[in-house]
């Protein structure tokens, strides 16, 4: 047996004793789901908590309501949380405190305090006063889900280490409405959910346990989400049964401590059939149906037989739901019934349920996703893209003041790439939210990181030069270009059972990042990026950097292999919304056509020579879009339609920047693997091992997609790339 020197045993034996030695001074990583997100509030060193030893350890509520309660329970508990300490609670102002309370209920013992400005619904004002000759720390607002929405903000700064001292910070909502929809069916599955299945409904009932729909609820809060429509806005009439709506009115009432106001998708033939369809029932807990409505032979919106069927469907939820926001309706739309079987237009159809609620505060959104899906592919001139504008702009000013249409951000659905939707200015005297896909169906599912902000923001920020103004789309969202009473944001957010949410813990990120946005479009996607990161996963230097860097670089990566030059994304589009399938787009209905044959590639949606779509942008966006000298390199096969060899802006030719695009994102995403294994030991490892597995997988697939696209627009194409990776045996 050789013999080992003493040296090297006594070199080992210091080599471990150190390992042992460091492994016990660094902060034990604590095991983590997922599934507060980031609502973590973990501890802080005694080092970090030591800056907020000034935080009186008193809260004073003033007023009580169901919300201002929860926002006093949730500062205490967190409080405690991350800093150790517990808080007493009051009703009764008296010494240092933390006063929670509407403007109007402190101005009971603090008359002179005013709001630096007028503070809108939901916004928050957080700043220090003296009451009663006692120094106190002031959360208020005009309403109670203001000082709620104040709490988180403050919370927020404390978990990511921010000062407080002399904190005096005003925020106002950009707009209105902010809800979330979720689309999940009775039955317990969400179309295009990828994070296990539904939080409400199990086997065609509401979930008895609902834990996890007040867990959610909170969430929304914390983001300032106001409202969340709780089923696929491919409805199941079946929602509107009586005893359905009797099941629903148990999740309102988990929705109101957080002040998230619920909502439901509806089918615009309900009247004709809700009364006939069977759905499970469960134990009521208030009095029967007082109005029934019984069903009818028509769902002609212009019937007043039909008038009062919703007046009376109406008023029966908001006998069980006073808080109730409103309904979506998909009408006319893959293959959903709408008004145009009676010859109506949406304008008829979204009023008639509009003046049911009116009476109530409720709200319809109407959403502008009207489009045939059997198109003629043969005809050039056909295009999907033109659907929402030639549908909905006629109907300008048609629309019940209490009406939203809601528009997708692009003109096709949710692709990697898009131009923003024309519809935007194409609607001066009606309501508009723009509506975001949280959950990734054609951005990798969450099975490939893909993190939306920068994304929103380009679509955000665009600016529609409306009569040869400055008037981006956040601006007119929010309702500030055209005056608009209600407006805002929508996004299809798609959480589930699975611990984490979303299936992925980093796909939260978008999540917290559309609430952000939503909130204050204007900050940047670091910022939001930076918040979520510290929030979610601690302020460790290289964490922060590292996950920051990944997610802001997602998106470009992820364009990178699957969908150059706003083609789209080339996944299959008849299928799973997955995998690359780049064949499926062409020769059917559903229009998503990229156009790719043996001399070229791309969508000719010229005036000139095209479909004519990019003539329902303003002026300014059509000399934009319109030649290929001025239109963008990113966005050029979704207007025009191009030789393979044509050079883009770049210098490039457009096949060997195909190539070159899919080579490097590929090449990019195996990077995420050592960029994320740099951070174990420094994040927890149930996080650390989930989340390496995926970015390994994404790796893989990412070659997938890269071979795959590449060898069809070789075979297409017959032009070989320049550096022998496609087309030609390697050197
Ligand atoms: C809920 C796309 C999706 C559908 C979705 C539809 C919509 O077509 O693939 O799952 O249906 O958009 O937004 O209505």
């Amino acid at each position: 047996m050789r013999s080992v020197r003493p040296t090297n045993v006594l070199l080992n034996a210091l080599a471990v004793a150190a390992l042992v030695f460091t492994t016990s001074l660094s902060p034990p990583v604590a095991a983590e789901t997922g599934a507060e997100a980031w609502l973590r509030y973990a501890p802080l060193s005694p080092h970090a908590a030591k800056s907020y030893k000034q935080l009186p350890g008193k809260i004073v509520v003033l007023g009580d309501s169901f919300v201002l309660r929860t926002a006093q329970q949730e500062l205490a508990r967190d409080v405690a949380k991350m800093l150790g300490r517990p808080l007493t609670s009051s009703g009764v102002p008296g010494g240092k405190a933390i006063v929670l309370a509407t403007l109007d209920e402190i101005h009971a013992i603090l008359p002179t305090l005013q709001a630096p400005q007028g503070l809108k619904a939901d916004g928050y004002w957080i700043t220090t006063a003296r009451v009663r000759g006692a120094e106190c720390l002031i959360i208020t607002a005009s309403n109670d889900r203001g000082v709620l929405y104040g709490v988180f903000a403050f919370l927020s700064k404390i978990a990511r280490g921010e000062s407080i001292k002399k904190i005096n910070e005003l925020q106002q909502p950009y707009a209105p409405i902010r809800w979330v929809n979720q689309w999940d069916n009775l039955d317990g599955r969400i179309e295009r959910g990828y994070g296990g299945p539904s939080i409400f409904f199990l086997n065609g009932k509401v979930r008895d346990d609902l834990t996890r729909a007040g867990q959610y609820a909170r969430l929304l809060a914390s983001i300032g989400i106001n409202g969340c429509t709780i089923n696929n806005v491919n409805a199941a009439p079946g929602i509107l049964e009586d005893d359905f709506i009797s099941q629903v009115r148990r999740i309102a009432a988990v929705f109101r401590p957080w002040g998230v106001q619920l909502s439901l998708s509806v089918d615009l033939s309900s009247p004709k059939v809700v009364g006939s369809t069977h759905v499970a029932t469960a134990a009521s807990a208030v009095q029967p149906a007082q109005s029934v409505a019984e069903p009818l032979d028509t769902f002609d919106p212009l019937d007043p037989r039909v008038a009062d069927w919703w007046r009376k469907k109406v008023n029966e939820i908001y006998r069980q739901i006073p808080d109730f926001g409103g309904f979506v309706v998909k009408a006319d739309s893959e293959g959903r019934l709408g008004p145009s079987t009676y010859g109506r237009t949406p304008a008829d159809a979204a009023n008639v349920i509009a003046r049911a609620l009116k009476p109530h505060g409720g709200i319809v959104f109407y959403r502008a996703f009207v489009y045939n899906h059997h198109l003629d592919w043969h005809d050039l001139k056909n295009d999907r893209a033109k659907a929402a504008y030639d549908n909905f702009h006629p109907l300008d000013g048609a629309f019940d003041e209490n009406v939203i249409v809601q528009i997708k951000n692009g003109p096709i659905d949710f692709q990697v790439r898009e131009p923003v939707s024309p519809l935007f200015a194409g609607l001066r005297r009606t309501n508009e939210a723009v509506e975001l896909q949280i959950t990734q169906e054609y951005t990798g599912q969450q099975r490939q990181l893909c993190f939306l902000v920068p994304m929103w923001k380009e679509v955000l920020d665009f600016d529609m030069r409306i009569d040869g103004n400055s008037t981006p789309v956040k601006d007119i969202v929010s309702g500030r270009v055209f005056h608009r009473p209600v407006a805002g944001f929508a996004g299809v957010a798609n959480v589930g059972m699975e611990a984490n949410w979303m299936g992925s813990p980093l796909a939260m990120a978008n999540l917290y990042g559309f609430g952000r946005l939503a909130w204050d479009p204007s900050l940047s996607s670091e910022t939001i990026a930076d918040e979520w990161t510290r929030l979610s996963f601690g302020r460790d230097l290289l964490v922060v950097k590292t996950i920051n860097d990944l997610q802001l670089n997602s998106w470009h990566v992820y364009e990178n292999y699957t969908g150059p030059l706003g083609a789209g994304t080339l996944t299959n589009i008849t299928g799973n919304h997955y995998d690359p399938g780049p064949e499926s787009s062409e020769e059917n209905g559903w229009g998503q056509w990229h156009r790719a044959d043996h001399q070229g590639i791309g969508m000719d949606r010229t005036v000139a020579t095209g479909t004519d779509y990019i003539a329902q942008y303003t002026p300014e966006v059509q000399k934009l879009y319109e030649t290929l000298a001025s239109c963008p390199d990113n966005l050029l096969l979704f207007f025009h339609h191009v030789p393979y060899t044509y050079a883009l802006h770049s210098g490039k030719t457009v096949i060997q920047h195909v190539y070159d695009s899919h080579y490097e994102g590929a090449e990019q995403a195996g990077d995420f693997v050592p960029q994320w294994k740099a951070l174990r030991g420094h994040i927890d490892d149930e996080r650390y091992r989930d989340i390496l597995a995926r970015f390994e997988y994404q790796a893989t697939e990412a070659v997938v997609w890269r071979d795959a696209i590449c060898n069809w627009i070789y075979r297409l194409s017959g032009i070989p790339d320049q550096k022998g990776r496609v087309g030609s045996p390697q050197p």
